[in-house]
């Protein structure tokens, strides 16, 4: 599957008018062609005898790329997964049930009624909180409903059918338990909350998007978070996230952390350029005044049609980004 041009743009449909691609000439800095944006790499402590007493900072654990990559199947064999869908509650449970296992700690439902028009639709966040006394607390996130509607597939007659989201959806999900698992493996030093929204791609209309994290928003089930961290399509086999531009804009220190970690790292799968302006769930968390990123790769083909498959995303993908998440957490106990 080709991945989609720059160019191509103009012939996607109405939710697309809120991408706002970041091309050259709308970019002070950092446009395709430009220097990296560089930021400084924090060194490793030194173990010499004049270090600080203060225990020794925890060491990020590796992350099970396979395990991951099974949990991103396993939610494609469950079929489409939005409010209303016949497996929804099947979903729904196992991701409470999987993310209570993976966390060491019991996974909660944040359940809400999304009002759309004359149509009451039942939703639930999902969430889990490792380290909940700890002073620093960061947010890690990912939608876990897919698209009810394939409206990007080029044949009309395929259009109202809704969408297995394996990178849509899924791989968020996969990545973000493996990173919680190993957090509940190796407790790192400060406060990790893990939510999962409901109702982000219940689109195409952009006022029916987003609706679990402008819940969570609204009502959020943890204390506010030093920051947040928004993970969505980062299964892609040919992974490449550059900095997207509303994250960069409202948290560039953040986008900072984690392309650091990568560069330390040696993560090729994160670019340091700026790369499109997305709409997402980080924005109804910014609009509160909080910082969040979005972590994503807008570049992928089969984005809201029928061939968003399993088959379209490597294990190797979700470790890259459930790596330097990893990094990210374990370096803020340094
Ligand atoms: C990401 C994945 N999004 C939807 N599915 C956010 C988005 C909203 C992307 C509007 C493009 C347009
Ligand atoms: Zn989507």
């Amino acid at each position: 599957m080709p991945k989609r041009q720059l160019s191509q743009t103009s012939f996607l449909p109405g939710a697309l008018a809120a991408v706002v691609l970041a091309v050259a000439g709308c970019q002070p800095t950092n446009a395709v062609g430009d220097p990296p944006v560089t930021s400084p790499v924090k060194p490793a402590p030194t173990s010499s005898a004049s270090s600080s007493p203060s225990p020794a900072p925890v060491a990020a654990p590796p992350f099970d790329a396979e395990r991951a990559f099974k949990d991103l199947t396993k939610q494609t064999r469950f079929g489409p997964r939005y409010s209303g869908s016949p497996n929804y509650p099947t979903m729904r449970d196992w991701l409470v049930s999987e993310l209570t296992k993976a966390a060491g700690v019991p996974a909660k439902r944040q359940n809400f009624t999304a009002r759309l028009g004359s149509q009451s639709l039942p939703m639930s966040n999902i969430y889990a909180h490792i380290n909940p006394t700890a002073k620093k607390q960061v947010m890690l996130c990912a939608h876990w409903d897919t698209r009810p509607t394939a409206d990007q597939e080029v044949d009309p007659t395929r259009r109202r059918k809704p969408i297995l989201g394996a990178n849509d959806g899924a791989s968020g999900v996969a990545c973000l338990l493996e990173v919680a698992r190993q957090l509940a493996a190796k407790k790192p030093d400060i406060g990790v909350q893990i939510v999962f929204f409901d109702g982000e791609d219940y689109g195409p209309q952009i006022e029916r998007m987003f609706l679990g994290s402008k819940y969570y928003a609204k009502n959020p089930a943890m204390p506010k978070p030093d920051y947040a961290i928004l993970i969505d399509m980062i299964g892609d086999k040919d992974l490449n996230i550059m900095r997207e531009v509303n994250s960069e804009n409202a948290a560039t220190h953040i986008n900072d952390k984690v392309w650091s970690a990568a560069e330390a790292l040696g993560v090729k799968q994160f670019i340091n350029r700026i790369g499109y302006e997305i709409q997402d769930d980080h924005l109804p968390l910014q609009a509160v005044g909080w910082n969040a990123i979005d972590l994503i790769d807008f570049d992928y083909g089969p984005w809201h049609t029928l061939d968003d498959t399993a088959d379209k995303c490597s294990p190797e993908s979700l470790k890259a980004v459930g790596t330097v998440l990893l990094k990210v957490i374990y370096d803020e106990g340094r």
